[in-house]
């Protein structure tokens, strides 16, 4: 549709739908139109692609994640189908902004950080590269908690995201699985065949509701299926026992419906909650039904053919009850024997690894996995069994190390040994990481299945945050190397002729103070302050985490502050650090970190001594909305984990995307940027992961002593414990014991003087005008390789054996 048609398309739906006109209309009202004349216009194609799907029954991915956070999805929408130009004239036409109305959608924030939003960039690569895949999650009725500071702390609101009907979404009632938690499991003789069945269950209803994922410039659209749980209906109406239990009834009914009602907001730290491994077999059951189901309509197959056709790839472990629901499955519902089944299991199920921090790894009390679900653990303790007799058989070196290995062992089931055994592939999310997945973490297990283990380096989907997030950077690219980057990102490399071209690094440099005029006023709208767009805008966006380190990043502030008292009138450029983080509900550290952060920003913003050469901004509830508009703005791009800890990170590939620089260690996918734009474009710091094993191992790292001997943190970590600039009020006790009496877990400390010494560099090479814009550019030239296209057709290739589908033209 062209310009005039969406326009006048707007006003019927207004009339129609909405009963009110253009004159009268809301912004929300527009938005509601605009929206649902897309979701009409995706309908049709929706249609045709299942039915392709359906005649063609081509090899098919699952993406299995408990997270997805898709962000708003409007205006991804209109670029993908090429009416986002067209649209926003109309909207203007109309005398609306059209991000205004852009932003009358809620954010689906279901999911907590990298992973999550992983699992949303590579929906939008499979459907660009028409490759048929299509993701499983749930469908929280309240996403991440939205975050307030309240007198400098962290507040949490629920995030009641579906108040408003969800214009994306479809109800699928007819495709309702029944899920069934408890009972006990009854063993019986049929036919001389041992059969099994599980009475005296539970049961909820996994009520299906789809979202259309469409491609760009393709007419593929997959789905995203998201399970709600509601009350089975056979099961409302009619209760026979007496008074009391029937209340008890409904009351266990309630707490069934419950299990969709939240998203766990930890991001890395295991909580044993009895509802969250509920919710995480609801998924894994509601999917792996349907996906039989079909399977068996659309081939008229028996299962033993079910990995010919299907993959699932389970986003971490929280899905890893794949493996044994699958047996039940095929063994219980389609009759198959054990050993077909696990030859058809382990050949459908690839898992990937997202983290090595050991809080993080998913481990259930046997007590109450078992007891939720009776079936799936005796499949468990027989996966274990024959597993644990194999290492002994056929592997005698690891004999001595069967406990360790083992999917059960100390009275827990290890989801992470349930994954690696149940699947026939197992990837790390960057190079390091899996080089440290293989040598340390999943040793054993590398050793006993050394064929299984693979890389998949992380990536983003260049459309939402290139084109979508920054068009002015977008149309600069165009203009001078055409547009073929975007559907082959790498060809971005072509900008590496301008970097020295003193046209394009004006060009550049404008579209760059464009986007950070832009931020300035949001920051300004949000909290008041006024920022110089002069300044350098120096951005850590990311889940508050120990192991990120953001303290390093507000104690290098603090320590810049008081250099700058002691010497007003140093040389130094302006700098506003900007801060975007949730912490944890529960994560009493981190939101004592925020808690500096802000009171740092008091503090400091309010110093007129300084002369505004520092400005700290804490923006409230980091989203992804949030990120699409700091991310363009941004110059530095702080990814300063302690070495070994950040798996890949995904930030880091968006804010080099956009021309920031990177001031980073060596760890996850920083190492990958660094092989493509060489270390001088970008500044690195801090240990290497290799002299961080060694000081684990030899016990060599005193933060003590350090402190004692280095006057300038002494200084610093005093007024922790103290209260700083002589305020009681601003003492942060816990943060000192945590870097003192804990001996410093993320060597903080210890990174302290070269981290100081790359700021140092950042504040001279910002000087040097020509020299920051080349490495920008040279930054934005290499970020090709980071498009999740490239990961998603390596996932293709080397996991799923899945071709992208190529239409056949049509014959004249
Ligand atoms: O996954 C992140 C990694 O920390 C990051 O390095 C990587 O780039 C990204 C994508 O591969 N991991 C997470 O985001 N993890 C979670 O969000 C998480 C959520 C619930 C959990 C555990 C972890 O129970």
């Amino acid at each position: 549709m062209n310009e005039q048609q969406l326009q006048d398309s707007i006003c019927q739906t207004l009339e129609k739908k909405l009963g009110t006109t253009i004159n009268e209309a809301t912004s929300r009202e527009i938005y509601i139109a605009v929206s649902s004349i897309v979701k009409e216009n995706l309908n049709s194609e929706w249609l045709q692609t299942t039915k392709r799907y359906k005649e063609q029954n081509p090899r098919t991915v699952y993406y299995f994640s408990m997270e997805f956070l898709m962000g708003r999805l409007l205006e991804s929408n209109l670029l993908n189908m090429h009416w986002l130009e067209p649209m926003k004239a109309a909207l203007t036409n109309l005398g609306f902004v059209p991000e205004d109305i852009f932003a009358c959608e809620q954010d689906a924030g279901l999911g907590n950080g990298g992973l999550g939003r992983l699992a949303a960039c590579f929906l939008d690569s499979m459907a660009s590269l028409q490759i048929p895949g299509h993701g499983y999650g749930i469908r929280y009725k309240y996403g991440l908690f939205e975050q307030k500071i309240v007198d400098g702390n962290q507040v949490e609101l629920p995030d009641y995201w579906l108040r408003e009907p969800y214009v994306w979404e479809t109800k699928r009632p007819d495709l309702t699985a029944v899920i069934c938690f408890g009972g006990r499991v009854e063993t019986y003789e049929e036919n001389g065949k041992m059969k099994v069945s599980l009475l005296d269950t539970e049961k909820v209803a996994a009520v299906p509701y789809d979202v259309p994922i469409k491609g760009y410039n393709n007419e593929t659209i997959n789905t995203l299926r998201l399970w709600s749980a509601e009350p089975l209906e056979s099961e409302d109406g009619f209760y026979a026992g007496d008074k009391q239990s029937y209340y008890d009834h409904l009351e266990s009914k309630r707490s069934l419906e419950r299990i969709s009602e939240f998203l766990y907001p930890d991001d890395s730290n295991m909580d044993g909650k009895m509802l969250r491994l509920k919710q995480q077999y609801f998924l894994v059951s509601s999917g792996l039904q349907t996906i039989v189901k079909l399977f068996k309509q659309r081939t008229g197959h028996s299962c033993l053919k079910l990995h010919e056709y299907i993959s699932i790839q389970i986003n971490d472990t929280h899905p890893s009850l794949v493996v044994p629901e699958l047996m039940r499955l095929l063994m219980d519902e389609e009759g198959l024997g054990w050993d077909e089944a696990w030859h058809v299991t382990t050949n459908t199920v690839a898992y990937t690894n997202h983290t090595i921090l050991s809080e993080a790894l998913e481990k259930w009390p046997v007590p109450l996995f078992s007891q939720l679900l009776p079936r799936i653990y005796m499949i468990t303790e027989e996966i274990n069994e024959r597993f644990c007799q194999m290492v002994y058989h056929d592997h005698p070196e690891y004999r001595s190390v069967i406990h360790e290995l083992a999917v059960i062992s100390y009275g827990q089931v290890r989801m992470a040994h349930l994954a690696v055994v149940g699947s026939y592939s197992v990837n790390g999310v960057a190079k390091m990481h899996t080089e440290i997945l293989k040598r340390s973490e999943m040793k054993q297990f590398y050793g006993l299945f050394p064929g299984k283990f693979n890389n998949k380096t992380n990536g983003i989907t260049h459309r939402r945050w290139l084109m979508q997030a920054n068009p002015e950077l977008t149309s600069l690219i165009n203009s001078s190397i055409g547009e073929e980057w975007k559907e082959r990102p790498k060809d971005l490399i072509k900008l590496l002729r301008y970097s020295k071209d003193a046209s394009f690094q004006e060009k550049l440099f404008e579209v760059k103070q464009f986007n950070k005029q832009n931020l300035a006023r949001y920051i300004k709208e949000k909290t008041g302050l006024i920022i110089d767009d002069r300044s350098i805008f120096d951005v850590q966006i990311k889940r508050l985490h120990g192991y990120k380190r953001q303290l390093l990043n507000i104690l290098y502030v603090i320590n810049r502050y008081l250099y700058l008292k002691d010497h007003p009138h140093a040389d130094i450029p302006a700098r506003t650090f900007i801060f975007g983080a949730k912490a944890a509900p529960s994560y009493h550290f981190a939101k004592q970190v925020i808690r500096l952060i802000v009171s740092a920003a008091d503090q400091i913003n309010n110093d007129a001594s300084i002369n505004d050469k520092i400005k700290i901004v804490f923006l409230e509830n980091y989203n992804v909305s949030l990120a699409e508009m700091i991310i363009p703005a941004s110059e530095v791009s702080q990814q300063i984990s302690t070495a070994g800890k950040e798996a890949s990170g995904t930030g880091n590939m968006k804010l080099m995307m956009n021309g920031a620089l990177t001031l980073g260690t060596l760890d996850g996918a920083n190492v990958e940027i660094k092989d493509m734009v060489g270390s001088q474009n970008m500044f690195l710091f801090g240990m290497e992961e290799s002299e961080i094993e060694e000081l684990h191992r030899t016990g060599g790292y005193s933060a003590k002593s350090l402190y004692q001997s280095d006057k300038r943190l002494h200084h610093m970590i005093n007024q922790l414990h103290d209260g700083f600039f002589g305020r009681d009020e601003l003492a942060f006790k816990d943060i000192y014991y945590h870097l003192l009496r804990d001996n410093d877990e993320y060597f903080v400390l210890k990174d302290f003087e070269s981290y100081v010494e790359a700021q140092e560099m950042i504040d001279q090479t910002y000087q040097q005008w020509n020299k920051w814009q080349e490495m920008s550019i040279t930054n934005i030239a290499h970020s090709g390789k980071f498009s999740s296209d490239r990961t998603i057709m390596q996932y293709a290739s080397e996991i799923w054996n899945i071709s992208p589908y190529i239409p056949v033209p049509a014959k004249k």
